[in-house]
């Protein structure tokens, strides 16, 4: 019989990505861990409420019958939005990790054809990803509180799937740190908002520049518009990080706005009302889910 779990290393390593997996007996284990984690007081109430309570460890809550989860880590490339204004062509950064949907769909056409499953024999894991990936040996944390995976450093997109299949074998291992981050702290000294610990792998993520641009509503008057360096989210922890270097150098240009459809964004005007055109390519660059505070972010950029 083919070795399931080689067949897909090989079918993922094709898009250049990499592949662990865990046996679903391994859960409770990193319950435990991650409870442990978030009540030990290094995660807020606030943090918890937005972000962790989603979580959902059970395995019968993806799958009734899930045996096996598979976590998945897709290299991305910085990209690059330009937009028009004033008679200016402005570079804009938007950082790897936000286009999910072809990430996803291909995820999940090399999971079914590569093990000869129907597609619904997959059920996206929600989880906490990079917990995953540390004890499945796919990635080791950063001080950024990042997941490093060897071959696109932190720029790694993760995914899980549940599934129903039985492997023969597993990947679980100890959680380990980079051994770079013992004698560095470029992170730690370069975060515009000083939210990473100097004590440990983890943020105070309430102050990560994250936690303010990706959502509506006034950032509060202590982040100065300086700060501010991504279209949405931050790249500064990850651009100082000496294990991104040649990651860095390969931006991708994905579109340009013209100088009325920045003038559309700076104004305000609702995405419904906005150009058929102009509003398929937000949604191809997966910005309608940001287009609410698309004009604030931009604005902050552009000066
Ligand atoms: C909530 C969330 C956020 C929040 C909180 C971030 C955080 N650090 O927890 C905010 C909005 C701030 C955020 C920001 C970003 N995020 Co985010 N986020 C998530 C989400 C949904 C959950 C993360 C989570 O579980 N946090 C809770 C903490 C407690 O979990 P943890 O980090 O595993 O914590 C462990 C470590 O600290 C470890 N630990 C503690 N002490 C020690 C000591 C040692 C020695 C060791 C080894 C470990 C260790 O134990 C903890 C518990 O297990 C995931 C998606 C998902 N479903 O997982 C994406 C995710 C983590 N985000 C991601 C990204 C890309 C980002 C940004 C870079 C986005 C951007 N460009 O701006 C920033 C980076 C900020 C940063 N430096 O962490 C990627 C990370 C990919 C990767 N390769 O690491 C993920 C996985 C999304 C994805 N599908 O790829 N994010
Ligand atoms: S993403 Fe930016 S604000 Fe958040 S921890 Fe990294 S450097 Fe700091
Ligand atoms: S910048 Fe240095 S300390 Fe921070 S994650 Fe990278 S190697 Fe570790």
């Amino acid at each position: 019989m083919r070795d399931m779990i080689g067949s897909l290393t090989e079918s993922f390593e094709q898009y250049g990505a990499k592949i662990r997996v865990l046996g679903v007996s391994h859960i409770d284990k990193l319950r435990d861990r991650f409870q442990k984690f978030v009540q030990s007081g290094k995660t807020s109430d606030g943090v918890k409420k937005k972000y962790l309570n989603r979580f959902k460890f059970e395995s019968s809550s993806g799958f009734h019958d899930a045996r096996s989860i598979i976590i998945i880590a897709v290299p991305q490339k910085i990209s690059v939005i330009i937009f028009n204004v004033r008679g200016k062509a402005v570079d804009t950064v938007y950082p790897p990790g936000y286009l999910s949907r072809d990430v996803r769909n291909n995820n999940l056409k090399i999971l079914s054809g590569t093990l000869d499953r129907d597609e619904n024999s997959f059920v996206r894991a929600v989880m906490p990803l990079k917990l995953f990936s540390a004890c499945s040996g796919l990635g080791k944390y950063g001080k950024n509180q990042l997941s490093y995976t060897e071959g696109m450093g932190s720029f790694g997109k993760l995914e899980a799937y549940f599934t129903d299949i039985e492997f023969d074998r597993y990947d679980h291992q100890e959680i380990e740190s980079l051994p770079e981050c013992d004698s560095c702290s470029r992170c730690v000294k370069s975060c515009p908002t000083k939210c990473i610990s100097t004590d440990g792998f983890y943020i105070d993520a309430e102050r990560c520049l994250t936690n303010f641009n990706e959502y509506d509503g006034e950032v509060p008057e202590w982040v100065e518009p300086r700060f501010h360096n991504a279209l949405v989210g931050c790249m500064v922890c990850q651009k100082v990080c000496p294990l991104n270097k040649t990651y860095l150098k390969d931006k991708e240009r994905l579109d340009t706005f013209s100088e009325e459809e920045t003038e559309f964004i700076l104004k305000k005007v609702p995405f419904e009302d906005l150009p058929g055109g102009m509003k398929s390519r937000l949604l191809a660059l997966e910005l309608d889910e940001y287009y609410s505070m698309l004009d604030r972010n931009l604005s902050v950029l552009i000066g």
